[in-house]
């Protein structure tokens, strides 16, 4: 595995890699690595790429100073954990390499989906996701671009700018991975004490029973999510931040079922956010255990 630190460096090496005839699989993340981010890796390999993996922790998409110093960082096991997982370039670039002048004055303006939802309770996160993921690409080059259903709004917004700004990038989705007892894995998992940990199971409990009250029939967008949000209070060490139910097209919520839909919930257990998601089953579609994201391109596809 080749490890880069110079962004040039990084498009040079995606770019011998087109010349001699190999696509591009290119896996963008904040490191800490987990078997969320590798299942992202394997769909890469399997589609026959070569394997690009950034590891950046990216400041512009952080709220908050505390949560951007918390976040775990250790590039020597993520080195070791990419080489184990078959990556093939390894890019991690410092911040003074990615932002030389500081803040960008120009960003990628999400739109009105990226003020709802995580964009609503993070405001200005899905501008510095969007403009850190733009420059990624860019550096990338034409190539598949794999990001987790895990955080599907941030799939959607990635897969409309590289839509609406005409990026040469095959937007890629992945199912979500998941703990033993349902909990979606996630960086932040790690700071939850054994008793928020236990409690965490509320966020996948929540989302089976929406499931489970659509298959039963339930059409009503408001009886769906007031279940998921009695669900999340019932556990005494959850505080819900969101609960929704949306078109998985428009991202609207619905009122009425009547198509392919997303169910996300979004709480904080002590001082550790935690989202998660699940799209609805729907008749012709898929569960929401192996699901894809509707309008985006699925996996072996
Ligand atoms: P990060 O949280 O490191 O996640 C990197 C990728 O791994 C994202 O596409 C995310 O959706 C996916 N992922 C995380 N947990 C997952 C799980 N349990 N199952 C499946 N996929 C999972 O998301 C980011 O970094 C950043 O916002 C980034 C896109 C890199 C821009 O800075």
């Amino acid at each position: 595995m080749e490890m880069i630190a110079e962004p040039e460096r990084f498009r040079r090496a995606c770019d011998e890699a087109r010349r001699s005839g190999t696509e591009v699989g290119f896996v963008p993340t904040m490191g800490d690595l987990h078997q969320g981010h590798a299942r992202l890796i394997k769909a890469a390999r399997d589609d026959g790429c070569l394997v690009a993996l950034s590891v950046f922790v990216n400041p512009l998409q952080f709220d908050s100073a505390a949560d951007l110093r918390a976040y775990p960082r250790g590039l020597e096991r993520d080195r070791v954990v990419a080489t184990s997982l078959g990556v093939d370039l390894l890019f991690a670039p410092s911040e003074s390499a990615m932002y030389p002048r500081g803040r960008p004055g120009i960003s990628v303006d999400p739109g009105l989906l990226g003020e709802r939802l995580e964009g609503s309770s993070r405001p200005g996160h899905f501008r510095g996701v969007l403009t850190v993921v733009a420059k990624l690409l860019n550096l990338a080059g034409p190539c598949r671009a794999y990001f987790g259903e895990k955080d599907a709004q941030q799939l959607a917004l990635v897969w409309r700018m590289a839509d609406e700004l005409n990026v040469p990038v095959q937007v890629m989705g992945c199912p979500t991975v998941r703990e033993f007892d349902g909990l979606a894995l996630s960086s932040r998992n790690a700071r939850l004490s054994p008793q928020e940990r236990r409690a965490s199971v509320a966020l996948f409990e929540a989302l089976s029973e929406a499931a489970t009250q659509v298959r039963q029939g339930e059409r009503r967008g408001d009886v769906i999510r007031a279940g998921m949000a009695r669900r999340i209070a019932a556990e005494p060490l959850a505080a819900l931040d969101y609960v929704a139910v949306v078109d998985e097209r428009t991202w609207e919520d619905v009122g009425q079922l009547d198509g392919p839909a997303r169910a996300l919930v979004a709480a904080r257990f002590g001082a550790t956010r935690l989202i998660d998601n699940a799209r609805l089953p729907w008749s012709g579609g898929e569960d929401m255990h192996n699901g894809g994201m509707h309008g985006l391109p699925r996996e072996g596809a």
